[in-house]
């Protein structure tokens, strides 16, 4: 089982990585290319799904498809919650076309006052990891947040999409302790050969 912890001091690690090349922009782009992520909505025809995610711990009572999102974001999103100085997260890894390509990342959050979110992509050779980009997000409402880099991929490389509520609360039943909402998870393929 993995606690956010780890996640923490390998994202924290993995940020002073050599050799990563980044070149982001918080600015949005028009992709070229459909969306690698797959249910990205965390719905299928109307009904919840957490299809192609896999939830850290597996079956984590903290983790919902819960109703209600962003316009646009059909009729649900996915909600986390952190507890006793855990956190669950979620993840889903994709197969990327080799090449070099500037991706674009994009994502829908909502938290709330003292709940804020966790997110990070990394990409990934084997049993190395080549390059990360992640961030903490902070909103009382729903936010769009994007980020594009240049990602160069060889045959059987991939990237990972994750994201996690940030630990905070040391009781789940904490009045503070609210879900944090994410939804329209993306990566997109804006430019490359
Ligand atoms: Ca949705």
């Amino acid at each position: 089982m993995f606690s956010l912890l780890i996640v923490y001091i390998v994202f924290c690690t993995l940020l002073t990585v050599p050799g990563c090349t980044l070149v982001g922009s918080e600015s949005d782009i028009i992709p070229i290319s459909s969306n690698l992520i797959k249910n990205s909505s965390f719905e299928f025809v109307g009904k919840p799904s957490l299809q192609n995610w896999i939830v850290h711990p597996e079956g984590s009572p903290l983790v919902k498809i819960s109703p209600g999102t962003t316009v646009g974001g059909g009729k649900y999103s996915i909600a986390l919650r952190d507890s006793g100085g855990m956190a669950p997260w979620v993840s889903q890894s994709v197969a990327v076309v080799p090449g070099t390509h500037a991706f674009q990342i994009s994502f829908w959050f909502k938290g709330s006052y003292s709940n804020d979110g966790v997110m990070f992509v990394e990409h990934t050779r084997g049993d190395s990891i080549l390059y990360v980009y992640g961030r903490y997000v902070r909103s009382e409402g729903w936010t769009y947040y994007s980020h594009h880099d240049t990602i160069s991929c060889l045959y059987g490389d991939s990237v990972t999409f994750a994201f996690s509520p940030e630990v905070f609360h040391s009781d789940v039943n904490d009045e503070n302790n609210t879900d944090v909402y994410f939804d329209l998870l993306k990566l997109e393929v804006i430019e490359g050969d």
